[in-house]
């Protein structure tokens, strides 16, 4: 049985990472609207991905006896300056989700809740493959500058992206 505190927090959770999907799914807009299909697509990954995670948590908590209650999800951001832009704050919203990640960690110690540590071990890991794949578009991005013909190369680069659902 969970605890009530940590019932909320989870619930709390797949509300995040919906919001982070939302996020996503917005930038797959602004790329699709920059005729950048390929980023829309490396985006459009990162959006199923995080309804994967939203639905991982939302199974959890029923499988522990709690409740799922499903709150509104947050307005996204509509635009962005660059392409760079997008990817930095795709960048620092995973940062964030990471820490989110930690503090559940946290709870679940303090709770004494060893299954829900346990299962969020896989969050932890997943927490470190998310960081790096966005900070490897970042970097690339970076390096290529203002290079018209690097984005374009880097667009055909990441159409070839596809979603392939976690391991359990
Ligand atoms: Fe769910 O990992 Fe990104 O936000």
């Amino acid at each position: 049985m969970l605890s009530d505190k940590m019932e909320k927090a989870l619930n709390d959770q797949v509300n995040a990472e919906m919001f982070s999907a939302y996020l996503y799914l917005a930038m797959v807009a602004y790329f699709q609207d920059k005729n950048l299909s390929g980023f829309a697509n490396w985006m459009n990954v990162q959006n199923q991905e995080e309804t994967f995670h939203a639905m991982k948590f939302f199974r959890y908590i029923a499988e522990r006896g709690g409740r799922v209650s499903l709150e509104a999800i947050e307005k996204p951001q509509f635009e962005w300056e660059s392409p760079l832009a997008a990817m930095e704050a795709a960048q620092k919203h995973e940062a964030y989700i990471t820490g989110r990640i930690n503090d559940l960690v946290n709870l679940a110690i303090k709770e004494k809740d060893h299954a829900t540590n346990s299962f969020l071990r896989w969050f932890v890991d997943e927490q470190v493959e998310e960081e790096d794949s966005v900070n490897e578009v970042v970097q690339k991005l970076r390096l290529l500058g203002s290079h018209g013909g690097g984005l374009f190369m880097m667009d055909r680069d990441l159409a070839t992206r596809v979603f392939t659902p976690p391991a359990e």
